[in-house]
């Protein structure tokens, strides 16, 4: 089974750490193809970044048999769900799930305080905000993350301290590498949501299931999109490997 992990920002040094995580729990048999998108903002750390990423995060849903969005506002997935041939998961979603496996509260530690607000709406959302403690940023940017081990440490310590939370979810897919040194480090349970999601895509994909496309995420109708956006009008034929139009 081929499962495409999609980078929402366009940093392939974020794409490799990614890439490295989904292969570090994928099945044998199982593909990890991580792509970087080729469009759109290096880092998403604001509303804007976060619209302005979807066209680059819907152009890479095709060619696998499932799929993971690999950024923690999970950008563009009822979208992506509505084009996709396979199931769809993001990481924030398969973090949040994760967690309220492993206990009765968690806390996200994110990058930047003005993402904590997606956090929240996330939560709310997958219908689990009422187990979010608190969600805390340590106030390092995306693209800074991969040299802030050390901020990031402090603020997880400062939440298993603090929160009453049994689980800490990371907020940016750059931090995937660090969940493991993070969950013997604090002694609570650390969750990567790129490991979370491709591991949820993987079992979805060997369960033979996919999104149910009869109602809400059924194929989005045909009709012409006008300007830089005239390549995503749906109908017409694309290939991933073009970066083209979406195709029902
Ligand atoms: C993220 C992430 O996972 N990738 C990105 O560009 N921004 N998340 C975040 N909280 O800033």
């Amino acid at each position: 089974m081929l499962i495409k992990v999609v980078n929402p920002n366009t940093s392939a040094d974020m794409t490799a750490i990614i890439g490295q995580a989904a292969l570090g729990v994928a099945a044998p048999g199982t593909t990890i193809r991580a792509v970087t998108s080729r469009m759109g903002p290096a880092s998403i750390e604001s509303h804007y970044d976060e619209a302005l990423s979807v066209p680059g995060v819907l152009a890479e849903i095709a060619g696998a048999d499932g799929y993971v969005i690999a950024c923690f506002g999970d950008p563009g997935l009822d979208a992506a769900r509505e084009i996709a041939d396979g199931p769809v998961v993001g990481v924030a979603e398969a973090a949040m799930h994760a967690a309220s496996f492993l206990g009765r509260g968690f806390t996200v530690v994110t990058t930047l305080a003005r993402t904590a607000g997606r956090a929240w709406d996330l939560a709310d959302r997958y219908g689990l905000a009422r187990l979010c403690r608190r969600v805390r940023a340590c106030e390092v940017p995306v693209l800074e993350v991969a040299l802030a081990e050390k901020a990031i440490t402090e603020e997880c310590r400062t939440a298993a301290v603090q929160d009453g939370c049994d689980a800490i979810v990371l907020g940016c897919a750059g931090m995937a590498d660090l969940a493991a040194r993070l969950t013997a480090e604090i002694g609570l349970p650390v969750i990567d949501g790129v490991a979370a999601a491709t591991l949820q895509a993987q079992s979805l994909v060997a369960m033979g299931l996919r999104t149910g496309s009869r109602h809400e995420y059924a194929p989005p109708p045909p009709k012409p999109y006008t300007g830089l956006l005239a390549e995503f009008a749906v109908g017409r034929a694309r290939s991933a490997e073009s970066g083209g139009p979406v195709t029902s």
